[in-house]
């Protein structure tokens, strides 16, 4: 008999009306309308841009479509409600009808709400919900919501990141955000989590959360992994976030052996193929 048999998992996630399977692992384009973010920052600063990005994505095979208009890169300073609400919700209102669900990356309640009524799907918080309003503005509505597990605030996390076991401490962050989460009445299938590679943790803490991704399996909720372009992989490759494509495909691949369902990348075209190879291989 199994010890500690993990909840089934659902077969599909909930994000508003649409209902994605997760018969197969899941591609979440990031679309970021931030004039600092590291990798594309300024290159989409306006709005027809950033949603002529965001189908392209589409085209190119993305699931769901990432939107975010406060850079959380380490070191960023945080961006007022009135700019990020300029910077995104200009882009929501031309992806209505994509026919894929829009996430907003926020951790601002009052943006969540606004982002909400303009069409998001999924609201993607790197604070897990823990503002009780944000949890309020998800909770009564029928979006999906990725519950992000950071340590410390994005301005800082990076100066010295400690944990006695990453792995053990990130799960048990997560399961109870799990637990917050459906308590506040949002069912099962609208949840996802997510151990926030880059966010307050040290290449070896990414690399010990990428091996031990399997430990994960236990929260029930399928995982979202976002290896792509970060600096852990120029730390092991030497690379600049320009040049970091292979690597970020090989830590997608390792997150699928692991167990992720959905991998946020900035190359939808390129993870495709991989994802696409990856379900060959698993099914033959
Ligand atoms: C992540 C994110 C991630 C989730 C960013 C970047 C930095 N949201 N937002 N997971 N990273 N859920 O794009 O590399 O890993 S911003």
């Amino acid at each position: 008999m199994a010890l500690n048999p993990s909840p089934p998992l659902a077969p599909h996630l909930q994000c508003g009306t649409y209902r994605l399977s997760l018969d197969r692992p899941l591609i979440m384009g990031v679309v970021n309308v931030t004039p600092d973010s590291f990798s594309d920052g300024g290159q989409f600063a306006t709005a027809d841009a950033a949603a002529t990005h965001a189908r392209r994505l589409i085209d190119e095979g993305a699931d769901i479509v990432d939107i975010g208009g406060e850079s959380t890169r380490p070191g960023a300073a945080p961006v007022s409600l009135d700019e990020e609400r300029k910077r995104v919700l200009p882009v929501l209102e031309r992806l209505a009808g994509c026919g894929v669900p829009v996430s907003i990356d926020t951790r601002k309640a009052q943006l969540m709400r606004e982002a909400i009524a303009a069409g998001a799907s999924l609201v993607n918080d790197v604070t897990a919900l823990e503002d009780p309003e944000a949890t309020a503005a998800t909770a009564a509505t029928a979006v999906g919501v990725c519950l992000m597990h950071m340590q410390g605030e994005p301005h800082t996390m990076q100066q010295n990141p400690h944990y006695d076991d990453v792995v053990r401490e990130v799960r048990e962050y997560l399961a109870g955000r799990v637990r917050a989460a459906e308590a506040a009445g949002i069912a099962r299938d609208r949840i996802l989590v997510d151990p926030g590679f880059g966010f307050g943790k040290t290449p070896e803490h990414n690399l010990a959360l990428l091996k031990r991704l399997p430990e994960f399996a236990g929260l029930g909720v399928p995982l979202l992994a976002g290896w792509s372009r970060k600096s852990s992989l120029g730390r092991i490759t030497g690379r600049d976030t320009g040049e970091r494509l292979a690597g970020s495909l090989a830590a997608a691949l390792l997150a699928l052996l692991g167990g992720a369902r959905i991998l946020r990348v900035h190359d939808v075209k390129e993870t495709r193929d991989a994802v696409l190879v990856f379900e060959a291989w698993r099914k033959a």
